[in-house]
């Protein structure tokens, strides 16, 4: 059993990755945590207790962030949590399995670390902030962390931030805290870093959408068909907000790391100037990193709809 920590940010592929992680067999979910940066804070927590209500065996309590970064994401995009947490199959009657913590994200993280008996890996599909916290805070805590798997960074020529004052080089999560990334790179935590370079083989097109809409008589697929609904797909060519799989890839990689390739560099960040949140190449001064540059598509796909055809 692999012991999971996760950390989100409440966009639609983090909601959808949390209800994937909950039907891994070989996953044993030790706790949740929410930040308020690509979405609100509110919802994307309490659509994660539904979710664990609705889902989840065992409890799981949830804790809210209160860390903020230094670039907010924009408000449409931020709103997609509120159409997440009032989707029907989250809101029928349930047990009450999730509790709403009263400690700060950052701290429910090191106690969740400390009272594991087992290494932890964790999984960070939002900025690295309240991890940078957590580092700063408790800095033994690494030698108890397996590993972090975070979607984050591109060490391609252009990213996904299309902002004022920025050069377009970063990717949105390692744009929104920069500084926590290289809090982060200073630890010698193992990262694996799903980065654009493997998440740009899985846009949300047409053709997956039909394929959820031709199997939603399976109540899972079709929440992720309704989920997706709420967020434009790839069509003729690619926008600023072309919706890809970015964090479902990389909770997809914690259950079946056999879908992907990687390869290590020796990465740094820029944290401030028109470059701010980019990772790049640094063989001297750099430190290792995993980079997933490539997934079987295909493959990819079936996997995280045949974990949905489980949901019940
Ligand atoms: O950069 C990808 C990260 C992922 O963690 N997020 C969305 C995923 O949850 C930010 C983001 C980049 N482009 C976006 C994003 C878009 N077009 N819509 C919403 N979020
Ligand atoms: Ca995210």
């Amino acid at each position: 059993m692999k012991q999971i920590y996760f950390n989100h940010d409440g966009g639609v592929d983090d909601l959808i990755s949390l209800f994937l992680l909950l039907h891994m067999d070989d996953v044993n979910l030790i706790g949740v945590s929410a930040i308020g940066a690509d979405s609100y804070v509110e919802p994307a927590v309490s659509a994660s207790q539904k979710m664990i209500n609705r889902f989840s065996k065992h409890p799981i309590d949830v804790a809210a962030s209160k860390q903020r970064g230094k670039n907010p994401f924009p408000k449409d995009w931020r709103m997609h949590a509120f159409f997440m947490d009032a989707l029907p199959i989250l809101n029928e009657t349930n047990k009450a399995h999730a509790n709403l913590l009263k400690q700060d994200a950052y701290q429910d993280i090191i106690e969740k670390i400390r009272n594991s008996p087992d290494s932890v890996t964790l999984l960070f599909t939002g900025p690295l902030t309240d991890l940078a916290k957590v580092v700063t805070v408790d800095p033994t805590i690494v030698d108890r962390v397996e590993r972090l798997v975070w979607m984050g960074g591109t060490f391609l020529d252009k990213g996904n931030v299309e902002e004022p004052e920025h050069d377009g080089s970063a990717e949105w999560n390692a744009f929104w805290d920069p500084e926590a990334v290289q809090t982060v790179f200073d630890t010698n935590i193992h990262i694996d870093m799903v980065a654009l370079e493997s998440t740009n083989r899985v846009p949300l097109t047409w053709e997956v959408r039909q394929a959820w809409a031709n199997e939603r008589h399976f109540p899972g697929v079709d929440f992720l068909g309704v989920s997706y609904a709420a967020v434009p797909p790839l069509t003729h060519f690619q926008t600023n907000s072309t919706y890809f799989l970015w964090d479902v890839l990389t909770t997809a990689y914690i259950g079946k790391p056999e879908l992907v390739q990687q390869h290590a560099v020796k990465a740094n960040i820029y944290t401030e100037g028109p470059s701010q949140g980019q990772t790049y190449i640094d063989d001297i001064h750099g430190r290792t990193v995993s980079v997933v540059d490539y997934v079987e598509r295909d493959a990819f796909f079936k996997y995280i709809t045949d974990l949905a055809k489980h949901a019940k």
